[in-house]
């Protein structure tokens, strides 16, 4: 098999990249390990930048997503027992960010693809990618019990933060940059309405916890957990009660409860590999860099590499001039850092340590409050978090 670009990894980052690409006339093919049903179904994130909306636009891809998407002007914070809004619009210049969850994004992207091209090949696992540094790089795959192989003039790693691709960087030229948080985070999935229009990030004593949605009739929570927590030690009761204690406030609020189903445990960490390009192999999203869910920002990330990638790419395929490509790794990840700034700070500001005092408890109060009592912190804030300008 020949194709213009190999991608490997069916995700929200390969399937917009194969889209974007296919729709300026660059043929590719998509390798995914998993089933259509298993992509489809995977639950994550949720909050769209604008940016990431504009993408999916660009790629004809949002008909749903504009009829069903829910905007937010902004979102709330709750700790010492209070609750305040961080108006977007009005501290951004008019910005808002838009709800919409990646399994419908997958499901959009996925029916496009197979309706209309390029190919997409589930239960497509590769192996292995070799000769990166030549101008004809291959990946090794395992497709209907025989292995394959693909051979392209460009490969893109798309397959997340367990993937092969970033196998094929030369641990001379590459690093990578860690941390683990000392917690992570309970998810839940409720058949019931939200209990509000707005995201709420709730920090207490008792620790963290978000309340989220996917529709009018869905919910999705969070609550910190210590790490190594099994999901099956959370009777659907106590996920409740411990919710209901840490979203408790002074004012009159009330948490709408309802039938739980699906409950996972994600652990939290901060992953960035640099650089994210070796010859003619490229990553993006998560097989680069990976952050903390509290700011809202892996699967946007994902996205704005990939809007660099395929401008890159067109590019090259109307002048010939590989310059944006040679500046790829370095435009996204100036990018990365930002955000994994931010979600960091998100984190830290918002979560309860394990070995944490009275100091950490005042200071994490005394960071949230000056949000609420600062227009310039609150801007700082709603300018990172509805998504920084993609400067091209
Ligand atoms: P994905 O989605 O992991 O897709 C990678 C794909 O590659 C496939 N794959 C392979 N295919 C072929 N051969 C191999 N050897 C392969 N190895 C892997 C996998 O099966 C998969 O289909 O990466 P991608 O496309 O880069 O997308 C990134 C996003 O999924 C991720 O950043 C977000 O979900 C993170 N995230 C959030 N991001 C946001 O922007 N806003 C949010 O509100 C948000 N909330 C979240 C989140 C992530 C969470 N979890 C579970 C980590 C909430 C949670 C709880
Ligand atoms: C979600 O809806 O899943 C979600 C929203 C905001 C976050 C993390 C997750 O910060």
């Amino acid at each position: 098999m020949r194709t213009t670009v190999g991608i490997i990894g069916g995700g929200p980052a390969g399937l917009l990249l194969a889209r974007l690409l296919h729709r300026t006339g660059i043929d590719c093919v998509v390798l995914e390990s998993r089933t259509r049903e298993y992509v489809e179904q995977r639950q994550r994130a949720g909050m769209l930048e604008q940016g990431t909306v504009d993408a999916l636009r660009e790629a004809g891809a949002a008909d749903r997503l504009a009829a069903e998407g829910l905007i937010h002007q902004g979102i709330e914070l709750r700790f010492d027992r209070e609750r305040h809004h961080v108006d977007f619009p009005s501290l951004t210049g008019g910005r808002t960010v838009t709800i919409y969850a990646q399994t419908e994004i997958v499901k959009d992207l996925v029916t496009l693809q197979l309706a209309e091209g390029p190919p997409l090949l589930f239960e497509a696992e590769a192996l292995a990618v070799e000769k990166a540094e030549s101008a004809a790089p291959v990946v090794r795959f395992r497709h209907e019990g025989r292995e394959q192989a693909l051979t392209c003039d460009w490969m893109v790693g798309c397959d997340g933060s367990h993937g092969i691709a970033r196998d094929a960087f030369p641990a001379s030229s590459s690093r990578t940059y860690a941390h683990d948080y000392p917690y992570s985070w309970l998810g839940i999935l409720a058949e019931v309405p939200p209990s509000g229009d707005e995201l709420i990030y709730a920090r207490g004593e008792r620790g963290f916890a978000l309340h989220s949605m996917r529709s009018p009739s869905v919910s999705r929570l969070y609550l910190q957990v210590p790490n190594g927590t099994d999901p099956d030690d959370w009777t659907d009761d106590r996920i409740w009660g411990e919710l209901a204690a840490r979203f408790a406030i002074d004012a009159d609020w009330t948490l709408h409860r309802g039938p739980i189903t699906a409950k996972s445990v994600t652990p939290m960490r901060s992953y960035v590999h640099e650089p994210m390009r070796h010859g003619r192999l490229l990553l993006a999203g998560d097989a680069a860099h990976i952050v903390p869910p509290t700011g809202a920002k892996g699967l946007n990330l994902a996205v704005s590499d990939v809007r660099v990638l395929a401008r890159a790419f067109a590019q090259l395929h109307r002048t010939g001039s590989e310059q944006l490509l040679d500046t790829y790794s370095e435009l996204c990840l100036a990018r990365v850092w930002q955000a994994t700034r931010f979600s960091y700070d998100m984190t830290s500001m918002l979560h309860v340590r394990p070995d944490g005092d009275a100091f950490d408890d005042r200071l994490q109060r005394a960071r949230l409050r000056r949000i609420t009592e600062s227009r310039h912190a609150a801007a700082e804030l709603a300018a990172n978090y509805a998504g920084l300008p993609l400067s091209l």
